[in-house]
């Protein structure tokens, strides 16, 4: 049994125990009401579901297994004279909840440089899509198709114990994610690159060698921002659709792949993940619209009121919990101060970050004004090279995979059972309204 494997096997037997006693004596405890604006709201806010990789606190941000953002940029092991953290390391600290020393990392970079091959059957889902097809789409497409892969789906149709689920599960969560970085690249090279495609080198780390299949090796720098933007895309908590759907999908005993399929599904849409591409379409479109590139706040405002007026969202604002800056836009603004300050399309999404929130503000039902994730992420790869907007969500779902598969293996190993919440009608409503 490997390293990582054999710490998980450890630190999850564990807490199964702990938490087998404490429902048994405490089982009944209630922990909260429930509104009916929460069940027509959305469910913010419900605490209903276990998830071990991180938690989000709505002024804090995401902080993974107690660490937040800072703190693992400053902990997690780097690449030697590397500034930035690596997110094999980030999936280490999800899975077993310690950080993992230098060794580890680099021991758990050769192991997903080794199960990375994808098949070529995939090549051939992937090779038949129509050119244009959106990357979201071909890269949900080349997940499923690598369910072929399945060891959790061998495993249980041979006839598998309950108490070795997490065991295949862990080998899915391993491979896929190996997987990941090429199926990616590959819908890259196909779809933007005339299908001259770049074989892996094993010697690189996860992220680099990402950059590598790319073809975006330019600047160097481009691998230390995969490094950071794999790592903090990677989880944020269970409650967020991407997170939500792969851990309800999988509450089926769906596999890894047809589970993490389902959550990259959600990571598509327009509120969600793909905000990304939406955030630098609108940006662009608001350079082209006043005609210089680099607007300024007064024109940018102008041009937040339009969007407004239209009844659209300003794409990269707002968020379901936090109720702070996005510790996550934070670091990537960091990333450009260190590496690309004075960048006009990075100096205007900084400029946009001063005028939005006060209008948003202003609106008066706004929870969030804040920037997001997304708001910055698109400035940053335009400024290496990588210029197609609709591959950006794509990225995001490599990195999203970290959190999610480790949720997964532990969704296993404490025996989580297939999720099925109550629904309600509005005949439901009428009546316990009249009711009260
Ligand atoms: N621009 C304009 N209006 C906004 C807004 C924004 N950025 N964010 C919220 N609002 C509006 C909502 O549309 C809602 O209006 P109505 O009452 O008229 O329907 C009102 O403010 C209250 O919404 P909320 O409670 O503050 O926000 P929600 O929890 O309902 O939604 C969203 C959170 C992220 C979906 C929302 O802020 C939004 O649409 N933002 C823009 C899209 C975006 O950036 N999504 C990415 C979020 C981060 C993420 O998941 N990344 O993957």
């Amino acid at each position: 049994m490997d390293k990582l494997k054999n710490a998980f096997k450890d630190a999850s037997s564990q807490l199964a125990g702990e938490i087998k006693s404490i429902l048994k004596e405490h089982g009944s405890k209630e922990v909260g009401a429930v509104t009916l604006a929460q069940i027509y709201g959305g469910m913010r806010g419900l605490k209903s579901m276990p998830w071990e990789p991180s938690e989000l606190d709505a002024k804090e941000g995401i902080k993974f297994r107690g660490y937040s953002i800072p703190e693992i940029k400053k902990l997690l092991p780097k690449i030697k004279g590397g500034q930035e953290p690596l997110p094999e390391g980030l999936f280490w600290l999800m899975l077993v909840g310690e950080i993992p020393t230098d060794e580890d990392v680099a021991w758990l970079s050769k192991e997903w440089a080794k199960r990375g091959e994808i098949p070529q059957h995939t090549k051939d889902v992937i090779n038949a899509f129509a050119v244009g097809t959106h990357p979201m789409t071909q890269f949900i497409a080349g997940v499923t198709s690598m369910q072929s892969e399945s060891v959790f789906a061998k495993k249980y149709f041979e006839g598998l114990n309950k108490k070795e689920y997490w065991d295949p599960t862990y080998e899915d969560a391993m491979n896929l994610i190996a997987k990941l970085p090429r199926l990616a690249a590959y819908i890259y090279r196909k779809e933007y690159r005339n299908g001259e495609h770049i074989d892996a080198d094993l010697s690189l780390d996860w992220s680099a060698n990402f950059a590598h299949m790319l073809g975006i090796t330019d600047n160097p720098d481009f691998s230390s921002l995969m490094r950071i933007y794999l790592t903090i895309h990677a989880d944020h908590e269970g409650g967020n659709a991407s997170a939500h759907t792969t851990h309800l999908v999988g509450s089926t005993l769906s596999d890894p792949y047809l589970s993490f399929a389902g959550g990259m599904c959600s990571l598509a849409g327009p509120l969600h993940g793909l905000a990304n591409q939406e955030v630098i379409k609108w940006v662009f479109k608001m350079i082209e619209s006043i005609g210089t590139s680099t607007p300024t706040k007064e024109q940018i405002a102008d041009y937040v009121q339009a969007t407004l007026d239209k009844g659209q969202v300003i794409p990269g604002y707002g968020h379901a919990v936090l109720r702070e800056p996005d510790p996550r836009f934070t670091a990537q603004r960091e990333f450009a101060e260190a590496y690309i300050k004075g960048d006009d399309l990075v100096e205007t999404v900084w400029k946009t970050f001063e005028v939005v929130p006060p209008i948003l503000k202003g609106l008066g039902k706004v929870k969030n004004p804040w920037p997001n994730v997304d708001a910055h992420s698109g400035a940053l790869l335009v400024h290496y090279g990588m210029k197609e907007f609709s591959f950006y969500t794509v990225l995001f779902g490599v990195s999203r995979a970290l959190g999610v598969l480790a949720a997964q293996c532990w969704s296993r190993a404490l025996g989580l059972p297939l999720e099925r919440p109550k629904s309600i009608t509005s005949e439901w409503l009428k009546q316990v309204v009249k009711e009260s």
